[in-house]
């Protein structure tokens, strides 16, 4: 049972049986992601220094060379996953091909895969608005032992076994499942630690928000602008109201705890969307979906999609299952 004083650490320790592997690998593989976390907030919370403590490319008063804050984010991420013995492979948003660890070592037992957005959202840093790392987590399919190879990435989202977001908000939450539910972790900056202060997170199953880059309109699908249209129309509890951060995961978070829908549809500028399904649609969908939420790309759940690259983007419609539905019957129609 949940209760409010927990902390993330014992969190995990207590759910780590109700894991279906539960050997404690990914409760450690957790721990790391809160421990990288930590260290990606620490920086995040600098960036308004910037000007002060130098720009990326100069050096720090330390003597450190100063980087951009995505950079920084992927490093730490990736360094604090490769040491534990855990993980046998990374793909980053930041990275061209995928990661192989320990693929020298014959002897090694490293079982999982992670693919991460180390700072989503970063165009957001220099205003100070709120950005976001998502990452998501699978078994390795190839034999343990041999080196990862695509194929080990090119899963479908819904073979995911853990997913989650940290957001570097007003405060700064750790989101994740392993599929029993969602769970919220905010930190105490004081004594950096996370405390479970939103158990068994749900969307609401109707929403009054839609989330979209409206400056793409023109551009957008007809089902997808005759669904903003409905939106906007006044009947019932309509016309719903508009919130649109340009940070995915802020977006999500705001939309998850108070009902809404995000869209980023196709266009003309970007043919298949903008999102990439690895490592920013599917943990997102699970973690939707674990919410009493959905996430499809229009006309297919977005963890049934068969990946067929790392990088590859796909329409992303996700939020509150009633608002989904109907943004999909749009869609059906416009057909
Ligand atoms: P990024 O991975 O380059 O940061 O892009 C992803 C971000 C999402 O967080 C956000 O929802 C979207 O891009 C905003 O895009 P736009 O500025 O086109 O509305
Ligand atoms: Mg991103």
């Amino acid at each position: 049972m949940s209760n409010k004083n927990q902390t993330l650490g014992e969190f995990i320790i207590e759910n780590q049986s109700s894991f279906k592997y539960s050997s404690g690998e990914l409760s450690r593989l957790i721990n790391s992601i809160r421990l990288a976390a930590k260290v990606v907030n620490h920086e995040v919370n600098k960036a308004g220094l910037v000007d002060i403590i130098g720009n990326a490319g100069d050096t720090n008063i330390q003597g450190e060379d100063q980087q951009k804050l995505d950079v920084y984010a992927n490093e730490k991420f990736i360094q604090t996953l490769t040491k534990r013995n855990i993980v046998c492979g990374i793909a980053s948003e930041e990275e061209d091909s995928f990661i192989s660890i320990n693929s020298q070592d014959e002897n090694h037992q490293n079982k999982y895969i992670v693919l991460i957005d180390p700072l989503d959202g970063s165009s957001n840093i220099d205003v100070n608005v709120s950005v976001g790392t998502i990452f998501s987590i699978y078994r390795r399919v190839t034999p343990v032992g041999t080196p990862v190879k695509l194929e080990d990435f090119l899963q479908k989202g819904r073979e995911q076994v853990a997913a989650g977001y940290v957001v570097y908000g007003t405060s700064t939450m750790l989101v994740y499942t392993t599929g029993h539910g969602v769970n919220g972790f905010t930190l105490n900056p004081a004594i950096g630690s996370f405390y479970l202060s939103h158990p068994d997170m749900k969307f609401p199953a109707d929403g009054t928000i839609y989330s979209v880059n409206e400056g793409n309109y023109l551009d957008f699908p007809l089902g997808i602008k005759n669904f903003i249209k409905y939106c906007q129309q006044e009947e019932g509890d309509r016309p719903y109201t508009s919130r649109y951060i340009g940070s995915l995961v802020s977006d999500f978070h705001r939309n998850m705890i108070k009902g809404g829908i995000y869209m980023y549809p196709k266009g003309s500028r970007n043919p298949n969307g903008k999102l990439r399904l690895l490592y920013e649609c599917n943990p997102m969908a699970f973690l939707a979906e674990q919410a009493n939420g959905k996430a499809s790309d229009g006309f297919t759940r977005i963890m049934d999609i068969e990946p067929t690259e790392l990088h590859q983007r796909v329409p992303f419609i996700c939020g509150s299952k009633n608002m989904v539905e109907k943004a999909e019957e749009f869609m059906e129609a416009a057909k």
